[in-house]
């Protein structure tokens, strides 16, 4: 059985219990205390994080290359498709996440300065607007539940808990896909989201 080391509250380590959720495949939870993480999480990953995977010595580290593994370890239900066309689609959708989305989330939830707010929300803003087409019609960023979404789905259930951003400036489209992943059973199931509600204010709803 695979050993999966993580995190309630860790966003990233819900990508990759929700991949283990839709695959329905049982693994050996070990959580992590993040303020003071064990020995065994720099052993497997030298740069002392979690989500990482363990099975029989053969380990692997970083949410989105875990997703992947995961799929092509258990291909069914497939969550990145077999079309070459839409696996690029998602791993460029992905690689936006990281690069382009991740960044500024951060920024303008950790920062109190305004203008520090207004230049991370101007930021996310082309990412909104790139998923608002990539979801024109469609209830998840493939047409069909995928990896991409699950790439997004810790951050953008939050998304209207950000400062100034609220259902006035996020897209339609974008609104409607994140009530979507908050109806996704393994995703409103998951310990970081119900943690969240738990804890924070009640949400302002986004649709
Ligand atoms: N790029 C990594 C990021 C993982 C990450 O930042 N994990 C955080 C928890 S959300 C962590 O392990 N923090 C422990 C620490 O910084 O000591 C991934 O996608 O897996």
């Amino acid at each position: 059985m695979i050993t999966l080391y993580h995190a309630k509250e860790c966003p990233f380590c819900a990508r990759v219990r929700i991949v283990f959720e839709e695959k329905r495949v049982p693994y050996k939870s070990v959580e992590v205390d993040l303020n003071a993480p064990p020995e065994e999480v720099s052993r497997l990953n030298p740069r002392g994080l979690v989500p990482i995977i363990e099975e029989n010595g053969f380990v692997v580290r970083e949410s989105a290359i875990i997703s992947e593994y995961l799929d092509d370890r258990f291909p069914e239900p497939s969550l990145m498709t077999w079309l070459p066309e839409k696996r690029a689609k998602i791993r460029l959708l992905i690689e936006s996440c990281d690069a382009d989305f991740l960044g500024p989330f951060y920024r303008l939830r950790q920062t109190r300065r305004e203008e520090e707010q207004e230049k991370a929300r101007a930021a996310i803003m082309p990412v909104l607007e790139y998923l608002s087409r990539e979801l024109k019609g469609k209830k998840f960023l493939l047409g069909n539940f995928s990896m991409a979404d699950i790439a997004f789905a810790p951050w953008m259930i939050v998304l209207d808990r950000l400062p100034g951003l609220g259902r006035e400036q996020i897209p339609e489209p974008v609104a409607a896909w994140i009530e979507a992943l908050r109806a996704r059973e393994t995703i409103g199931s998951d310990p970081y989201w119900q943690g969240l509600l738990a804890r924070e204010e009640p949400l302002k709803r986004a649709g």
